[in-house]
């Protein structure tokens, strides 16, 4: 059986939460946060990070859109089939939640990473909220106009996905309050039996 590797608060949720629904055979293996730059894990995924899926050949999938996606078309029902109308902007939501605003979290989570100087660190500090709050001004608007429950109107991964953008909204100056259909969202989420399953397996707690 494949074996999910998450971290707990990481966006290795979202491919946990998709298992959840799916109730696809894939093993959840939770590593403890810093043994994702261990040799054990690094020798399934070198680039040090959570989510990776290693198959039964030793096979290794990285990348949580990637996931997602084998997710949907080895165990999807027809509706994460992508050439649906729903499917094509299935895709398209996830990879502007990965590649824009997870990627924009590197602002946030590790600025040392981008800049030297305590100064240069708050300016690209100050710029991250900035960005992070059109992207949640897009992402709350986008929901609004689909009914405001699910992302796209019906349930997708992408609100796998958004789950988690909501939760590290908390970690950021930014407030939920200020971002009505995210947080009913977030509540539709935590109501949800796969997501609280997907939880418990990453050790972590609904935010309530
Ligand atoms: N582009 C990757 C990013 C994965 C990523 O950044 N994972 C984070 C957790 S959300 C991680 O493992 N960070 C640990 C680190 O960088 O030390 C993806 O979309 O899966």
């Amino acid at each position: 059986m494949p074996t999910l590797y998450t971290m707990p608060g990481t966006c290795s949720l979202a491919p946990n939460i998709a298992i959840a629904w799916l109730n696809a055979p894939v093993e959840i293996h939770n590593i403890a946060y810093g043994d994702h730059k261990k040799d054990a894990f690094l020798e399934i995924n070198p680039k040090g990070k959570v989510p990776a899926v290693r198959f039964d050949d030793g096979d290794v999938l990285t990348e949580a859109a990637a996931i997602l996606s084998w997710l949907g078309a080895a165990h999807g029902f027809e509706k994460y089939a992508h050439n649906t109308e729903l499917g094509r902007k299935e895709a398209e939501a996830l990879a502007y939640m990965s590649s824009e605003v997870h990627a924009a979290y590197g602002g946030h989570f590790a600025p040392g990473n981008l800049a030297d100087s305590d100064a240069a660190q708050d300016e690209i500090k100050r710029k991250t909220y900035e960005n992070l709050k059109g992207h949640y001004t897009r992402l709350n608007d986008q929901l609004k106009a689909n009914g405001g429950s699910w992302y796209l109107g019906k349930r997708t991964f992408a609100d796998a996905f958004l789950y988690v953008l909501t939760r590290w909204l908390d970690k950021t100056p930014l407030s939920i309050d200020d971002y009505p259909a995210l947080k009913k969202h977030r509540a539709v989420m935590e109501a949800d039996e796969g997501v609280k399953k997907a939880l418990k397996l990453q050790d972590m707690e609904p935010i309530g």
